[in-house]
């Protein structure tokens, strides 16, 4: 049996870390993956992380009998402020069985209803803004995404209007929660001494936590005095729900977590999503036109019903397509629970900790075949054919992401609605340049649109009170 995994060069105390690049480490670990092979270690400063990228290797690190997620150091750090929320505890933790029995039902398919209405209203906010541009005028799709996704999981999870659409800088939460990432994911890498020197980042780090926690605890609050007017939000869900095992509430303090993390883990990644996709659309025509059919087919004029967005076959295959390429939260790791061996070859001791590269794994050629570069949503077309531990964009098992229907509905709805009202121009040849955060994004992506009809319409299918207040 093999202990020792293959490993790049080492340079004294610095370890490996002068061998990526420090603002896209994923893109490095990708890059050593295919020199190095499916698993390899890599020498921090101080500590050592293992990283895996096989659709075989996949599959045994995902066997939840022998191993669980870990809460790795990025996660750590982000604890300051994501406390024992779903995302950043340990599944030993009582509030993360808790937490995660009272909130399933909030994120089923049958949730999704509920949130339609809310989802179509800012879906039209952004439509809107696009079709009262001139034609010169280009759009940041990045930008316009994440005013778009954060103002859906401010709204749906706890009746918030971030406005977004209505200012030219982002609202102070975002600053506060970017900064407070960025911060993060930066005490990550620093050194020890380096970080003890930070102490201007660090005391802004304070000053950003304090005031995500004010808003949110306000928020907790407000709802607590006011008492439930039919709020059917997270929040409301939170406040009501019970676990079923014991009967107990989750506390004010858990549920200030859980909604700072629903924020972070509900806005950056889906609208990173919706930013692929649409770079992938505009660099493949083809593909473009046959989901421009399915929409005109199935929408024609008018604003989608929940059962018309599931009825988006194609589209949804984009995006799964544009998540196989860019899988915006790319890495997850688990530790072994016991002794183990992985693939029968790799001797491994418990607590030993694995970091799954995504975008690798779903670059698997064999299970991928060799264009693995190319966008091809019909690899979605039966989704059967495709093994279980070969993708994983959002995660695996008991802690994989609970937002996953959430995400995809309201991607599907919006990617939907842009492709009924506007063709979308490339107008810089645009060369896809992937941002890494705690997420991934394409940086700097801008594009043109023309309006596909005439004149706006937003015909109305069957009359709610919601698309009622919109056409007014
Ligand atoms: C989760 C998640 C995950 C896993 C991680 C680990 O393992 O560490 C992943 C991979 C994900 N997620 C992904 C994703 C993508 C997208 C687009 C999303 N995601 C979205 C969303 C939305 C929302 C709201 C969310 N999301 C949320 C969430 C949460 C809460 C979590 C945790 C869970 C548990 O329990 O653990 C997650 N997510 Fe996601």
């Amino acid at each position: 049996n093999i202990t020792q995994f293959p490993q790049p060069k080492t340079y004294g105390p610095l370890g490996s870390l002068p061998v990526i690049d420090k603002d896209k480490p994923l893109q490095s670990f990708m890059k050593l993956a295919r020199e190095l092979g499916p698993v390899f270690q890599f020498q921090f400063p101080g500590r050592i992380s293992t990283f895996v990228s096989s659709a075989a290797l996949a599959k045994e690190i995902c066997d939840e009998t022998r191993f669980d997620k870990k809460v790795g150091p990025a996660l750590q750090k982000v604890r300051a402020f994501g406390g024992d929320g779903l995302f950043t505890s340990e599944t030993s933790e009582t509030n993360w069985k808790k937490a995660h029995n009272i909130l399933l039902p909030s994120f089923s398919q049958q949730a999704m209803k509920g949130y339609h209405a809310k989802m179509v209203d800012l879906a039209t906010q952004l439509i809107q803004k696009w079709a009262r541009l001139n034609p010169s005028d280009e759009i940041d799709i990045p930008e316009d995404m994440t005013r778009l996704t954060l103002d859906t999981i401010g709204l749906c999870g706890f009746n918030y209007r971030f406005n977004s659409f209505y200012r030219e800088t982002s609202h102070p939460f975002v600053d506060s929660m970017v900064r407070a990432l960025d911060e993060a994911m930066s005490q990550t890498q620093r050194l020890g001494v380096q970080d003890k020197l930070m102490i201007k980042s660090k005391k802004q780090f304070r000053e950003d936590i304090q005031y995500m926690f004010s808003l949110v605890d306000e928020l907790i609050a407000e709802r607590k005095l006011n008492g439930d007017q039919g709020e059917d939000d997270l929040l409301s869900h939170m406040l009501k729900g019970i676990a079923p095992e014991t009967g107990a509430a989750l506390d004010d303090e858990n549920i200030r977590y859980q909604i700072i993390t629903f924020l972070i883990a509900g806005h950056e990644t889906t609208s990173g999503l919706l930013s692929f996709a649409i770079y992938f659309l505009m660099n493949n025509p083809e593909k473009l036109k046959k989901a421009q059919q399915e929409v005109d087919e199935v929408l024609g004029d008018e604003v989608p019903d929940y059962k018309q967005v599931k009825k988006l076959k194609y589209v949804r295959m984009v995006l799964n397509e544009a998540l196989r390429l860019w899988p915006t939260a790319p890495a997850f790791s688990v530790y072994a629970k016991e002794d183990t061996t992985l693939n029968g070859k790799y001797n491994v001791k418990k607590d030993e900790v694995f970091t799954l590269l995504i975008p690798e794994l779903h670059r698997d050629p064999s299970v991928w075949g060799d264009d693995v570069e190319s966008f091809i949503p019909e690899r979605f077309e039966d989704p059967v054919s495709i093994p279980y531990h070969a993708y994983k964009p959002f995660g695996n098992g008991q802690r994989a992401c609970i937002g996953q229907q959430f995400a995809l509905h309201e991607a599907t709805l919006v990617l939907g609605m842009v492709l009924q009202h506007f063709d979308l121009i490339d107008h810089k040849d645009y060369q896809l340049d992937v941002k890494e955060t705690l997420t991934l994004k394409p940086d700097g992506l801008t594009m043109r649109v023309s309006p596909r009809k005439p004149a706006m319409s937003f015909t109305v299918a069957s009359p709610e009170p919601v698309y009622a207040d919109l056409k007014a």
